[in-house]
């Protein structure tokens, strides 16, 4: 997710975009780079325009009130409980077939979609009165990083991405002025923060909200099981249901103060819909 620091001062700690905030204006970039084997790190820096968000100051307007079209749960096994299904791996709450036929509809990669999907099943048995669904988590990873594939790259069967992908360093130039917050043991560097894998989030978000979804024991920015669910558990978290259109628009207001971020988002969840028949 691209977690941003909420400019207000409010929860800095779960700020979900490393969005800029320079008024009015409309550049984003972001950063990848390419570690390879051991002890060699070859850094590809690709270039991504977004627009950045005025911070709390207005002057990025109002965020977008409609509520996209939501996709009911995937089917998925029914004995599962709150605490049951924080225990097995992510890939297998939703069944392989849904997955395979939604893949195919929609486009999204299994992979990705497998993640979306028992994200928001996952979320619906933990934080019942959250309602996030797939196609929003599906919105969000395309508009972030399409899917993981936004630089050619790709998520592996095992979750992880085939190359790490980091954000530009958020050091003020065109972006937000984020101080290191992690001495480097999310993002790479001690010198600046940067947001971190398919969900693209930031080490104070990161640090609030990282979780183990797949089930490996360690929780990592660049596994979309606990990318995923750390972007579900931060919205659920900033609004208090994502099934109204006021909830919605909050919770995308706090991942990112712009309001084209939550029109894309809308659009692409809609389209997942549209593609399943859903209206
Ligand atoms: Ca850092
Ligand atoms: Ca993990």
């Amino acid at each position: 997710m691209t977690l941003s620091i909420v400019c207000d001062g409010v929860s800095p700690q779960v700020a979900v975009s490393p969005r800029g905030q320079n008024r009015g204006v409309a550049t984003r970039i972001v950063r990848r780079n390419r570690t390879i084997a051991v002890g060699a790190l070859v850094a590809l820096v690709i270039i991504l325009i977004v627009s950045l968000v005025s911070c709390g100051s207005g002057g990025g307007g109002q965020p977008a009130s409609d509520l996209p079209v939501a996709a009911p749960l995937p089917p998925y096994d029914t004995t599962l409980t709150d605490a049951s299904v924080r225990t097995i791996p992510l890939v297998t709450v939703v069944e392989e077939a849904w997955v395979a036929d939604t893949a195919e509809k929609t486009g999204i990669p299994a992979r990705a979609l497998a993640a979306y999907a028992g994200g928001a099943v996952r979320l619906a048995l933990t934080w019942p009165e959250c309602g996030v669904t797939w196609n929003t988590l599906a919105g969000i990873g395309w508009v972030e990083s399409h899917h993981g594939e936004l630089f050619g790259d790709v998520i592996k069967e095992d979750g992880f991405m085939s190359v790490p992908i980091f954000g530009l360093p958020l050091v003020g130039d065109g972006t937000m002025n984020i101080p290191d917050f992690d001495d480097g043991n999310f993002d790479g560097s001690a010198d600046f923060d940067r947001a971190v894998g398919p969900m693209q989030i930031i080490p104070q978000t990161w640090a609030a909200w990282n979780v183990d979804a797949n089930g490996d024991g360690d929780p990592n920015g660049q596994q979309v099981d606990d990318s995923v669910v750390a972007a579900a558990n931060y919205l659920c978290y900033s609004s208090a249901t994502m099934t109204t259109a006021d909830g919605w628009k909050q919770g995308l207001w706090s991942y990112n103060q712009l309001d084209s971020y939550a029109d894309d988002v809308r659009a692409k969840a809609n389209e997942y819909a549209a593609a399943m028949g859903l209206r």
